[in-house]
This record gives C-alpha cells, structure tokens and sequence, in this order.
C-alpha cells in the first residue's frame, strides 16, 4: 500500500528519493516548478535533460510522458520530469493529467525509488483547476499499482493543501 501524505511548501526542500518536476516538453527548464528546481538543482540536472534532447527525445517529452534525471544539488537521488497538458475547456485532458502521475511511478518503479514528491501537476501556469488538479492527483495515485512507499504531495500554499486534504479521508 502506498501511503499518501501532503506538506504545504517549496518542493525543491524535500528529501526523497525522486522529486516531480511539473516540466515541459523542451525540459530546458521553465517558471514555476521547474524553474525553482533547476535553479536549485544546478547545472547537472540541465546537462541530462539536453542530453535527452540530444537522444531519446529529439523533439521533446510528449505530454502525459515523464522520465528521470539525476538530482544535481538537491537533497534526492533522482528528478522526474513530467509534462502536464493545458488546460482546456473545450477538450478534456484529464487522461494525460492522470498519466503524468502514472507514468512517473512507473519511472520510480524502475529506478527503485521508495519515496516520491510531486507538485500539483499542471495547477499553476497550465491553468488546472486546483480541484479537479488534486482529485486527479490523488485518485491515480491511489489506484496506481506501485511499489513506492511513500507519494508526497508538496502544495505550495494553504488553497492547494486544502484541495488535496478534502480529497483524503
Ligand atoms: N514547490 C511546490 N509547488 C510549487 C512550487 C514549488 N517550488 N512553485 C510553484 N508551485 P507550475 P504547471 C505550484 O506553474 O502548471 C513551467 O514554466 C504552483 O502553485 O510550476 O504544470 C514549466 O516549464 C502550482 O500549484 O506547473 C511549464 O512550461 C503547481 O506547483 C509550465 O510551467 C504547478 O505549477 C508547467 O505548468
């Protein structure tokens, strides 16, 4: 059984096994998310993902996709980068938002790691109602079919923790 916990603050301040990085499909870094764990991550988090770029993902990460670097400088093993979709209220996305969430775990899965953060996904500059953000979030997650012990959702301010408390018994 995967425990779910949530912590109201700045996600590049966890210890974990894998941090979630909210990304997007060039994964040069970006605002938000993003933003804040490349600057703390420093420069070794960006040399992977161009070296992904420079391979497997010549055309950038698909949305919906995730895949890992190193950490660089933060207090984790590994960095899973995610790429959300936009929101949109002309077509749902809800199954790519979900598959964020899934596929990250399959990532953690294969890297062995135990305990995982992850922002809300696609809630700050992709426009995701936090509501619909945190009930996706959280019902993948525990449907998923995982070995990761502990998912950590790491919500920036008291409205977000909020959303995904209410999703919790
Ligand atoms: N720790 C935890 N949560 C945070 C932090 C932080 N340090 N900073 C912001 N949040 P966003 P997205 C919250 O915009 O919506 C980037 O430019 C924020 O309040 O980071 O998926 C990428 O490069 C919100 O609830 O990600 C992409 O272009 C949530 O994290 C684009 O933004 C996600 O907000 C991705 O947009």
């Amino acid at each position: 059984m995967t425990r779910i916990t949530l912590v109201q603050g700045d996600i590049t301040r966890q210890s974990v096994d894998a941090i979630v990085n909210a990304a997007n499909s060039s994964l040069l870094g970006g605002g938000g998310v993003d933003g804040a764990i490349h600057r703390r991550g420093g420069p070794a988090v960006l040399a992977d993902c161009r070296k992904l770029r420079a391979s497997r993902f010549g055309k950038g990460l698909p949305t919906g996709q995730a895949v890992a670097t190193t950490a660089g400088d933060l207090d984790a093993r590994w960095v899973i980068h995610t790429v959300g979709p936009v929101y949109s209220t002309s077509e749902d996305r809800s199954g790519l938002l979900a598959s964020c969430y899934r596929e990250s775990l399959k990532r953690a899965d294969e890297l062995g790691a135990r305990t995982v953060a992850f922002p809300a996904v696609s809630t700050g500059i992709y426009g995701w109602p936090m509501d619909d953000g945190a009930r996706i979030a959280v019902t993948t997650v525990r449907e998923a079919d995982t070995a990761v012990e502990e998912v950590r959702f790491v919500l920036f301010d008291e409205r977000a923790h909020e959303a995904f408390a209410r999703q919790l018994p």
